[in-house]
C-alpha cells in the first residue's frame, strides 16, 4: 500500500502591496508600490505551502478562482493545476496575443496569464508536499546540483524620491549618470558582495548608457556586465552599442524589439543576445531558435508556468545549445526561494541570476534571504525553506486594501514627475 496522498482543503490568493523604490526604465519608472499576490495551500494534514505572483488585478481576479478550484484537489496533482486555472478563468487559450506594454513581460496572452498565476499554486503545493514529507523542494525537482545560486546585482538609473508625499523611501540616493550607477554598483559589491552587474538600460541616450557600462567596467574589471534597455533600441543602434561595448558585455539584453530585428543584430556583431522579452513562452521559441535571435534565454519562473516548467524550459535550451538564466521583476522571499530552488537543479546555469530583491525593504517571510559573497544558498529544509510572516502580510494587504493601485504602471508613474510624459513608442532611439 502507497501513502496516501496529502489532499488540499484550504487556498488563499492574497493581494499586498509592496514598496518599491523610483527605478527608471524605458517606458518610465516603478510607482510607489506594485501589487503582488500571496498564494497560501493547506493539506489535509496541516501542511502550509506558499506561492508568490504577480498581483496585477487579472492575476488575482484568476488566483482567487483557483484558489476555490484546487480545493479537494491531490496536493501532487500539478500537471491538473493548468486545465483547473482555464477552467477557473473562463477563457480559451487562443485568444491573439498582444504585447504587454505595462509590464515589459513580452507578450500577453491567456496561457501566460494562466502559466503566471499556476506557478504560485505550483510552488505552495510542492512547499506543502515537502513539508510533509520533510524534504526539500529542489529534491522534489531531482535534487540540487550546486549549494549556492549566484545572482547579480541589479543596478537601475533612479531618482533619491518618488515625486509624490507618503510614498517610502530609502537612503540609495539618485543615479542618474555614470558615476551615480558606479556608486551604486560599490554599495552592492559591498552590501551583499555581487560579482556581476545589470544595468538597466533604455533610460538615457544610448551613448550616457555606454558610457556607464565603460564607468563600471574601469571600476570593476572583473565583474561581467550586462546591459538592458527592454527593447528600446533600433537595429543600428543596437549595433553601434554592441560594437561600442564589443569585449566589455557578458551579453547585451532585449537591445531591440523582436525576433527579426534581434536576429539581425545577432547577424551584424556577433554580439552574445539574452531576452526575457521575445522567449516568454515555449510557443515562441521554435522561430526565435530558428532565427538564432537569442543566445540566453532568460527565464521568468511565474510566466514560463512554475518550476517544472522551467526544466522543461531548461531542456527545449539545452537541446538547441541555448543557455539558460534567470531575470526577474519587483518581487519578495518566496519568489527568491523559488528561483534559488529551481536554479539549483538546472546543470547548464552558466550566468548569475537577477533579482531585484535587495530593493526592497519589506518581505513576507519571518527570515529574508542573505546575499553572501553574491550568492543564496540553497537551503536542505523543509518545502522552500521559508516561513510566511502572517503579520506582515496582514499590514501589506491592509495597506492593498487602502490605495487603489491594482496594477503596475510605469508610464503612470513617470507623469507625475512629467505630466507630457506618453508612452513611448520602442524601439525608442
Ligand atoms: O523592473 O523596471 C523593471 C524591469 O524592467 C522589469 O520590469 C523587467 O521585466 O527586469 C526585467 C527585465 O527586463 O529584465
Ligand atoms: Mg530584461
Amino acid at each position: 500500500m502507497g501513502r496516501r496522498v496529502p489532499r488540499i482543503v484550504r487556498a488563499a490568493a492574497t493581494p499586498i502591496l509592496i514598496g518599491d523604490p523610483p527605478l527608471l526604465n524605458v517606458l518610465g519608472v516603478h510607482q510607489p508600490y506594485t501589487p503582488r499576490c500571496i498564494v497560501e495551500i493547506e493539506t489535509d494534514d496541516g501542511a502550509v505551502g506558499v506561492g508568490e505572483t504577480y498581483g496585477d488585478a487579472e492575476y488575482l481576479a484568476l488566483a482567487t478562482s483557483l484558489a476555490d478550484a484546487v480545493v479537494g484537489t491531490p496536493v501532487t496533482a500539478l500537471n491538473g493545476l493548468f486545465d483547473l486555472a482555464y477552467e477557473a478563468g473562463g477563457f480559451a487559450d487562443d485568444a491573439a496575443p498582444e504585447f504587454d506594454p505595462a509590464g515589459l513581460r513580452g507578450r500577453r496572452t491567456p496561457s501566460k496569464l494562466v502559466r503566471s498565476v499556476v506557478s504560485a499554486f505550483e510552488i505552495a503545493s510542492l512547499d506543502a508536499l515537502g513539508t510533509v514529507l520533510g524534504l526539500p523542494v529542489h529534491a522534489l525537482l531531482g535534487g540540487k546540483v550546486r549549494d549556492r545560486v549566484d545572482y547579480s546585482a541589479y543596478l537601475f538609473y533612479r531618482w533619491a524620491e518618488h515625486p509624490v508625499a507618503d510614498a517610502p523611501s530609502d537612503d540609495w540616493g539618485a543615479a542618474l549618470d555614470p558615476e551615480g550607477v558606479v556608486a551604486q554598483a560599490r554599495r552592492f559589491a559591498s552590501e551583499y558582495g555581487f560579482g556581476s552587474f545589470k544595468l538597466k538600460g533604455g533610460v538615457f541616450s544610448p551613448d550616457e548608457e555606454i558610457a556607464a557600462i565603460k564607468a563600471l567596467a574601469k571600476e570593476f574589471p572583473d565583474h561581467p556586465l550586462r546591459l538592458d534597455p527592454n527593447g528600446g533600441w533600433t537595429v543600428d543602434t543596437s549595433v553601434h552599442v554592441a560594437t561600442e561595448l564589443d569585449g566589455t558585455l557578458e551579453y547585451l539584453e532585449d537591445p531591440t524589439p523582436g525576433v527579426e530585428a534581434m536576429a539581425e543584430v545577432r547577424r551584424r556583431t556577433g554580439a552574445l543576445l539574452a531576452t526575457n522579452m521575445i522567449v516568454t513562452s515555449f510557443e515562441e521559441i521554435p522561430a526565435a531558435f530558428a532565427a538564432d535571435a537569442v543566445q540566453v534565454v532568460l527565464s521568468d519562473h511565474h510566466y514560463w508556468g512554475g518550476l517544472h516548467a522551467t526544466r522543461e524550459l531548461a531542456a527545449h535550451c539545452r537541446t538547441y545549445g541555448v543557455a539558460l538564466s534567470m531575470h526577474s521583476n519587483t518581487h519578495l522571499g518566496i519568489s527568491l526561494a523559488a528561483m534559488t530552488h529551481v536554479a539549483s537543479v538546472v546543470p547548464e546555469l552558466r550566468y548569475a541570476c537577477d533579482t531585484h530583491r535587495p530593493w526592497q525593504t519589506e518581505d513576507v517571510i519571518t527570515t529574508p534571504h542573505v546575499f553572501r559573497d553574491g550568492a543564496v544558498e540553497v537551503p536542505d529544509t523543509p518545502g522552500l525553506g521559508v516561513e510566511l510572516d502572517r503579520d506582515a502580510l496582514a499590514a501589506l494587504h491592509e495597506r492593498w486594501r487602502r490605495l487603489d493601485v491594482r496594477g503596475r504602471d510605469d508610464v503612470a508613474a513617470m507623469r507625475v514627475k512629467y505630466p507630457e510624459w506618453t508612452q513611448p513608442p520602442l524601439p525608442r532611439w
